[in-house]
C-alpha cells in the first residue's frame, strides 16, 4: 500500500490490543486501533515511537471488561490494523502531511470509531482529515499538559511544541479546545486565553461542550502528560499539578453525548516507565475510550 501511495510509510503487523483481531484495511469494523509510531522532533527525551506496541503489550495485564461502564471489549468486534510505520520520520510532516491526512481519512472510513496510538503529539496533525477540517460541525478537543501553540519550535513548524498552532490555524478558535494545559510560554497562554481555547478543568469542558450544536463531531487528542506525573510518569515532558485519571475519564464520558469520529493517545514513553504503571494506565485509558466512544 505504501508503495502505491508514494508515502514513506508502510503497514507493519503488531500483536493486537487486548481482544482486538488483527485485520487488514479491507475488512470493515465498528472499532479499530491504528498505531502510528511517529517521532521526529523530541526535544528533551525521545522514545514515544515505542508507545503503540508497549500499550498493546500492557493490555495483556488488564481485562476486556470495564466495571466502570459495565461493557466488554469482546462485544465490540474490534480490529487492530497494526502500525503505520514511518520509514523516514524526519521531515515526514513537512513533506507529506497532506497525503498523510488523505490517507488517514481513508483509514477512518473503515470503522465507525478509530483509536490511534502514537507517537509524538505532532502525529495528531495527520489524524485531522481534509473532510473534517472543512466541516463546520467538526471540533478538536485536546487534553494536554502543554499548549503546544508556539509558531515554530527548534526550526520546525511541525514540531511537538508547535503542532497545536497549526491545528488552530486550520480550525480557528471556535473549533478547538485545549484542556488541562499548565505549561507554555506567556505568549502561548495569552493567545489561548484571548481565543478562549484554554479549559482548566473538566467542569469547564462540560460548560463549553454544552454550548455546542448537538450534531457536533469530534477528534479527541489525549496526551498522556495531561495526567499528573504521579499517575503517569512515563512520558517525555512530565508536568506537575496535573489531572487525575477520573478527570480524564469524566471528559471521555462527556463526549459520549456526541459523535466522536476518532481519538488518539500519544506521548507514552515505555523506556521512561520502568515499573510499567504508565503503560498499564495507557492500556486502561485505551480500553475505556474504545468502550465509551465506539458506537
Ligand atoms: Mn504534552
Amino acid at each position: 500500500m505504501a508503495s502505491k501511495m508514494a508515502l514513506p510509510v508502510s503497514w507493519v503487523a503488531a500483536p493486537p490490543f487486548l481482544s482486538a483481531r488483527p485485520a487488514g484495511l479491507e475488512e470493515e469494523a465498528r472499532g479499530q486501533v491504528v498505531g502510528f509510531p511517529f517521532e521526529a522532533t523530541a526535544s528533551f527525551r525521545g522514545g514515544a515511537r515505542f508507545g503503540p506496541n508497549a500499550v498493546r503489550e500492557f493490555s495483556e495485564s488488564i481485562e476486556t471488561y470495564s466495571p466502570y461502564q459495565q461493557r466488554d471489549l469482546e462485544d465490540l468486534a474490534l480490529v487492530d490494523r497494526g502500525n503505520l510505520w514511518p520509514e523516514e520520520p524526519f521531515g515526514l510532516m513537512e513533506r507529506h502531511l497532506g497525503a498523510l491526512q488523505a490517507f488517514f481519512q481513508e483509514v477512518k472510513t473503515k470503522a465507525r470509531f478509530t483509536l490511534f496510538l502514537g507517537g509524538e503529539h505532532t502525529s495528531t496533525l495527520a489524524f485531522l482529515t481534509p473532510a473534517e477540517l472543512q466541516d463546520p460541525r467538526f471540533f478538536l478537543l485536546v487534553l494536554d499538559a502543554h499548549l503546544d501553540l508556539r509558531p515554530a519550535y527548534q526550526g520546525s513548524a511541525y514540531s511537538h511544541a508547535s503542532w497545536a498552532r497549526r491545528a488552530l490555524e486550520w480550525l480557528g478558535p471556535e473549533r478547538m479546545f485545549i484542556a488541562g494545559a499548565r505549561s507554555g510560554t506567556r505568549e502561548e497562554f495569552v493567545l489561548a486565553q484571548r481565543q478562549r481555547l484554554w479549559l482548566r478543568r473538566p467542569e469547564e469542558v462540560q460548560e463549553r461542550l454544552a454550548a455546542l450544536p448537538k450534531d457536533a463531531r469530534f477528534h479527541l487528542s489525549l496526551d498522556i502528560d495531561v495526567l499528573d506525573p504521579s499517575h503517569a510518569p512515563g512520558t517525555g515532558n512530565p508536568e506537575p499539578l496535573g489531572w487525575s485519571v477520573a478527570d480524564v475519564l469524566e471528559v471521555v464520558r462527556l463526549l459520549t453525548e456526541y459523535e466522536v469520529i476518532s481519538a488518539d493517545l500519544v506521548e507514552y514513553h515505555p523506556h521512561l516507565d520502568p515499573s510499567g504503571r504508565t503503560g498499564v494506565l495507557a492500556a486502561l485509558l485505551a480500553r475505556e475510550i474504545l468502550l465509551a466512544l465506539t458506537p
